[in-house]
Parts: structure tokens; sequence; C-alpha cells
């Protein structure tokens, strides 16, 4: 066991690192650079940028740990065909999914707004996982490639915070997941709607999980962990 202790709301929580992953959710050029998805919905996508130095604050730490990272992306394939109608057909249509933006078609695989941020790069031994939807449960292999490594504790970052990350959580939590949420590494188009997210996260008790911040986590999980007993 190397167990890391963090503060977080509602109160304080320990979590083995062997057992533990970061999940990076939906960190692509799509969603905080201009021309992609984020922005064609009306968003200002520099509102997610706060997200980006603590996201890579616990991408590291967590590489140092040897905590698993995984990388999820939000996005079609190029026929649309695991798109809902209605998903597609929202908004402008010089602007929907599938439409051609600066950055490729918007939403798309393959497509360079698809990609996630340079800053963020995956490397190689981090899976990255496609997911059709919001939540990186629906339509993924997540919860598969969770169970085959003993995975039990998520530290989750990424954007939005409502969407993404919220509903990433909440099917983690009912697979039996326990999600630590990094508050400041997730961001949303609404500051208010990440305020009122992280409050629901730990509100009754932690009724999704845990909220701790990258800096308290960063600490934790940078202490030494106890020499293994050689038996
Ligand atoms: N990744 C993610 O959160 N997808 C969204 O569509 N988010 C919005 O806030 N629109």
């Amino acid at each position: 066991m190397t167990t890391a202790t963090v503060r977080a709301e509602p109160f304080a929580v320990s979590f083995d690192r062997a057992t533990t992953a970061l999940v990076v959710i939906d960190m692509q050029r799509d969603f905080l650079e201009p021309g992609g998805f984020g922005a064609a919905l009306g968003n200002d996508v520099s509102l997610l940028r706060s997200a980006i130095a603590p996201a890579g604050a616990m991408i590291s730490v967590a590489r140092a740990a040897n905590i698993l990272v995984i990388h999820t992306r939000e996005g079609h394939r190029d026929d649309l065909s695991d798109a809902p109608p209605h998903k597609v057909l929202r908004g402008d249509p010089a602007k929907r999914i599938g439409a051609a933006g600066p950055m490729g078609r918007i939403l798309v695989r393959g497509e360079p707004g698809h990609d996630i941020i340079p800053e963020l790069a995956p490397i190689l031994g981090e899976p990255i996982i496609d997911k059709p939807g919001k939540g990186a449960f629906f339509a993924t292999d997540l919860d598969l490639i969770l169970r085959n490594r003993g995975i039990k504790t998520l530290l989750v970052c990424g954007v939005t915070t409502e969407v993404c990350v919220h509903t990433t959580v909440r099917e983690a939590n009912d697979r039996g997941y326990r999600c630590i949420v990094v508050s400041d590494a997730c961001a949303s188009y609404f500051p208010e709607f990440h305020a009122v997210a992280l409050r629901m996260v730990a509100a009754q008790g932690g009724i999704f999980g845990w909220v701790a911040s990258s800096a308290d986590l960063v600490a934790a999980l940078s202490e030494k962990a106890p020499a293994r007993a050689i038996a």
C-alpha cells in the first residue's frame, strides 16, 4: 500500500497510488481553442485556459508517482453515424458537428481540432478513450481498462466541469469508483456552473465524491512513498 491522504471537501480522503488513475477529460483543441466546437456553441473558449497549468501539474505528478494517466476525447466518426441526430442538428448549420472549420471538421475524430492540446499531449502507454457522448463510460471501454488494472479511485480533471467532467463522475460513482475532482484543473464556459458543479460533487456528505485542489494533490502525491518492506 502506498497511501496518500489529501485535504478535500467534504472531508480528507486517502487513496492507494497503485489503485488510482488520473482521468483527464476532453482537453481538446475543439473545446479550448478558437474555431472549434466550444466556440461554435457560442462560448468564450479563453475561460477554459485556467485549467491547463493545474491539469499539467496533475499529469506530471501522476507520471512521477506511477499513477495511470488516461485521456479522453469527445468526438465522432467521420460519417457521424455515432452522433445522435439532435446533437448534430443543433445550432448554425455552418458550425455544426461535422461542418468544416479552421481546425478541420468540428468534433470529428482524426481532425486537428479533435486533438488534445499540445501542452497536455499524452505520452506512449497512456490510454486515450474516444467517446461519442459526454460521459467517458458511455459506449467506451474505459470501465474494462480500469477493472483490468484494478483501479478503484479516479482523480478527475478537464473540461467542462458541469458537462463532461460531471457526467463522467456520475457514471464512475455509480460503477463503484471513488472520484476526487481536481477543482482548479477543471473549467467551464460558465464560471458559476463550475463553482456549483464542484459544490454538487461534495454536497450531502460527498454524494458524487470529493473535491481537492491540484496544489493539495500535488503535495500529497509528491510525498515519498514508504519503502517497500522486504519479505
Ligand atoms: N467535453 C465537454 O464538456 N463537452 C461539451 O460539450 N461541453 C460543453 O460545455 N459544451
